[in-house]
């Protein structure tokens, strides 16, 4: 039910007011949705559920300026007198984080659930394993990070021409830090979504027991797709049964995902049973488009489109929910202009203004397919990007245009640049994130003379 007017945003006069705190009740309206009234009275939030309360908390963080953003420091203390009305778009608003090829710590997982909600974006994907490193603490089957977690070494930039960097990388989660990721994201009313990749992307798993593979190897330390992927054998099926019952054990979500993306050569009767098995659990499988390829999906699959929107399409028409994420509009890998200067370049260009000009509701739609489309996600892989600074460049700000798109109506705002100018970059330099800046990255962003490999 959308009874609301949206958005019907407006600054009073840009009159101020004293900042006293604020008020919430509970009032009917779409989900996420809130009204924020801010006069010499006080805020009233008129929330329509709990975290509708959270997004009108994150607009008055924003009315109340940058400086509200730092964590020390003299509260400001004024506010222009205004009323918002306001409700997301989406109800899927997601940033897929890959953790596998450059392993993120916890405390920065941590940073980043506060950056999404700061950015009211609702779902946080977490990529927890691929070739290059499991990072899932499975109890049952321990060598999948004593073994699995660790690479000897890297590609430092594209595989085409890069050399390697000549140190081991590695890290993992335990069941606890997971649990305590998921908590602190559920108190900011967002969804942690786990990804155990099959039947491609394993060699991380196979190299710590080979007898899931066909060839063997070791935890790969270079990019791209990897032609060995896991066996048919039951055994194998029965080893992911138990992986993800403790990963079903760990993540609460409805949704958990399975990959199923780029493996060559394998027939998907692997990603049926896993599919049947989540069900089992009482859960919803989630995998990318490729799984399409391999046959009738379990049904409650969720797929998520990202060869373009055409594999979305063709889901919501057989009657899956469908979350859209194209390669060519929300990789934030890839690279962010033409300039050379772009600390190693793959990909197309994405600048921040495409981001912006992305429309997540494919034209060909009609709105009687039987599939819902959920929302969407901006997926941040990480193969060249090996620490939070590096993420931060590539995230900011075209996350920021991106949590814009999955929130606000379709229509465009030709300001969108000059507000992020003026408004939202002195929040994120206030959050600490290393943001690329509009005129192209700092010196010490660039990464002269190593190679990527521009599309
Ligand atoms: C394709 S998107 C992949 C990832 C890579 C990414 C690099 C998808 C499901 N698979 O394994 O990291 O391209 O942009």
């Amino acid at each position: 039910m959308n009874l609301l007017p949206r958005p019907v945003s407006y600054v009073d006069g840009g009159r101020l007011c004293a900042y006293k705190g604020w008020e919430t009740v509970l009032v009917d309206g779409p989900a996420g949705g809130y009204r924020l009234l801010s006069s010499d009275d006080g805020v009233l939030i008129e929330a329509h559920d709990a975290a509708g309360e959270m997004n009108a908390l994150q607009t008055l963080r924003q009315l109340l300026g940058a400086q509200a953003f730092r964590a020390a420091g003299e509260k400001p203390a004024v506010i222009p007198a205004c009323e918002i009305v306001d409700h997301p778009r989406f109800e899927w608003r997601g940033v897929m984080l890959d953790v596998a090829r450059h392993f993120l710590p916890k405390r920065e997982v941590l940073r980043y659930v506060e950056l999404l909600s700061v950015h009211k974006l609702n779902v946080l994907h977490l990529h927890l394993t691929d070739d290059q490193g499991w990072r899932f603490e499975c109890r049952r089957y321990p060598k999948l990070t004593e073994v699995g977690s660790w690479r000897e070494d890297s590609r430092f930039g594209d595989r085409r021409s890069a050399g390697l960097k000549g140190r081991p990388h590695g890290g993992f989660y335990t069941q606890d830090d997971l649990r305590e990721i998921v908590e602190y994201a559920r108190q900011r009313h967002i969804t942690v979504i786990p990804e155990i990749d099959i039947p491609g992307h394993s060699q991380a798993a196979i190299a710590a027991y080979p007898e899931l593979g066909v060839h063997g190897g070791g935890v790969w330390t270079d990019w791209g797709v990897n032609e060995r992927v896991l066996n048919t054998e039951e055994s194998t099926a029965d080893f992911y049964r138990n992986v993800f019952d403790e990963l079903m054990d760990v993540f609460p979500s409805e949704i958990i995902g399975l990959g199923g993306d780029e493996a060559p050569g394998h027939d998907g009767e692997l990603v049926r049973a896993i599919a049947r098995h989540i069900v089992r659990g009482g859960r919803r499988p989630y995998g990318w488009d490729e799984i399409l390829e391999s046959g009738p999906l379990v049904e409650g699959t969720v797929v998520a489109s990202w060869r373009g929107v055409e594999g979305g399409i063709t889901a919501m028409r057989a009657g899956h929910d469908v979350v859209m994420c194209p390669e060519e509009h929300v990789y934030l890998d890839y690279r962010q202009s033409e300039s050379l200067d772009e600390p190693i370049p793959v990909g197309t260009v994405t600048t921040l203004e495409d981001v912006y000009a992305w429309e997540p509701v494919p034209a060909e739609l009609t709105g009687e397919e039987p599939g819902r489309l959920l929302g969407a996600q901006a997926n941040i892989w990480t193969e060249h990007l090996d620490s939070a600074r590096r993420v931060d460049y590539a995230a900011f700000p075209r996350l920021a245009a991106f949590a814009e798109v999955v929130w606000s109506p379709p229509e465009k705002d030709p300001g969108f640049v000059r507000r992020l100018a003026e408004h939202h970059l002195p929040r994120l330099d206030a959050l600490g994130v290393e943001y690329r800046p509009l005129s192209g990255p700092h010196p010490w962003q660039r990464l002269p003379g190593v190679p990527g490999f521009p599309r």
